[in-house]
């Protein structure tokens, strides 16, 4: 098990996976999951939790992976992830959980059917969402918890004011 996020954290970013049957497509490219961002930390930041809507096999392409990619900034080169990678295979309703810094790719699906996920991102509240999402959610029917996961508590001020009002108060 890996260690976790120190502190609190935030929905930073939600994203489906469709992997179309005998296609190419985005994900299937080797990337990390803060997109252009290449560097290391000495605990977490940011994990992705990936649900798995259908069972994600070898034969329709299941997550391939790069162990311990995510403590080096630098990019693998093929050859090393041709010899490295491996595949994560997991049933429908799993949740697959990486940190975000981990170099991964969706696998070529030869089947006849997508494979589908929903990728999650959690981050420690100091970046910024990718979709402001307090700004597009409604917050009536959410709990505290909910709305500090969905970032509520973190929006940046808008003035100098909004900014010394939103400071805990000692
Ligand atoms: O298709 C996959 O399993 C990989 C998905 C992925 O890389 C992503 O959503 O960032």
């Amino acid at each position: 098990m890996g260690k976790p996020i120190l502190g609190q954290v935030i929905l930073n970013q939600q994203n489906s996976i469709i992997n179309p049957p005998q296609k190419n497509y985005n994900q299937g490219a080797w990337h990390r999951d803060l997109p252009y961002q290449h560097f290391t930390s000495s605990s977490p930041i940011a994990i992705n939790a990936i649900f798995c809507v259908d069972n994600f096999t070898k034969a329709n392409g299941a997550t391939f992976v790069l162990p311990a990619s995510h403590k080096s900034s630098k990019s693998p080169s093929l050859d090393y992830i041709k010899k490295n990678a491996i595949q994560v295979e997991a049933n429908a309703g799993d949740l697959i959980v990486l940190d975000c810094m981990l170099f991964h790719a969706g696998g070529f699906n030869s089947t006849n059917v997508a494979r589908r996920g929903v990728n999650h991102a959690y981050t420690i509240p100091f970046f910024k969402q990718q979709i402001n999402l307090p700004d597009n959610v409604d917050p009536d029917q959410l709990s505290e918890e909910e709305k500090k996961l969905l970032g509520f508590r973190y929006s940046e001020p808008k003035t100098i004011s909004d900014f010394l009002n939103k400071r805990p108060k000692i």
